[in-house]
């Protein structure tokens, strides 16, 4: 199995980028974000719940998004790999994600980080909420919360992968592709050496 987090703040280009490496890769995309988000038009309890802390910018509980995870892992035994997207967010769902992967017998093989200036993350999220109807990119004022969220508990998790190595850091200014073709070089080398040691 190869699995790979994919990490950065809002609007660094997770998901966007991830679309395109699960194409190339086939590796199953385990989206936290986009998981809550079916959740929420289903109007399930899960989802009425994580709305509230999701429409002011603020992260959902840990235990919520990693029971998700977890059904997840779990449903997908036979997948090449994994490529998480937006998880883990906080130091306690990565201690939680390397004990379900150990019990699976795998590991995190690399965290790819996309690194982007503040003014062109809010450039791109003001933008997108002109057009994506997503309540929690419709102003400004929550934009800035998911940033300052993400400096407080989520920019740290980079350091528990650090101690292993397994952060890469990848420029993610510039365009799609080109970002695109940065972390496909980094995949391509990884692949080839076994990281779970
Ligand atoms: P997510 O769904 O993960 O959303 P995100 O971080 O805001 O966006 P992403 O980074 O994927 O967007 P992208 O750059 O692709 O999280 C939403 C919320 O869910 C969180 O705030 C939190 O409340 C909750 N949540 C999710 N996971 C959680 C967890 N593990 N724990 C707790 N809470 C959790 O796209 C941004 C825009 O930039 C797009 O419009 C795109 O077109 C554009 N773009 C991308 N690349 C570009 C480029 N190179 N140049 C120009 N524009 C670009």
């Amino acid at each position: 199995m190869f699995n790979l987090i994919l990490f950065g703040p809002p609007g660094s280009g997770k998901g966007t980028q991830s679309e395109k490496l699960i194409a190339k890769y086939h590796l199953k995309h385990l989206s936290t974000g986009d998981l809550l988000r079916s959740e929420i038009s289903r109007k399930t309890p899960l989802g009425l719940e994580a709305k509230k802390f999701m429409d002011q910018g603020f992260l959902v509980p840990d235990e919520v998004v990693i029971g998700m995870i977890n059904d997840a892992l779990d449903a997908h035994p036979d997948v090449a790999g994994f490529l998480f997207d937006g998880f883990p967010r906080t130091a306690i769902q990565a201690q939680e994600l390397d004990d379900l992967l150990a019990d699976k017998n795998t590991c995190i093989d690399v965290m790819l980080a996309l690194e982007v200036s503040e003014e062109e993350l809010i450039k791109r999220l003001v933008k997108r909420g002109q057009i994506s109807g997503r309540s929690d990119d419709s102003n400004e004022m929550i934009i800035r919360a998911r940033l300052i969220e993400y400096h407080k508990k989520t920019a740290s998790v980079a350091d528990h992968y650090q101690k292993e190595n397994k952060v890469v850091i990848v420029r993610g200014e510039g365009t799609i592709e080109e970002i695109f073709n940065k972390l496909t070089d980094e995949i391509d080398r990884l692949m080839k050496q076994d990281n779970c040691l």
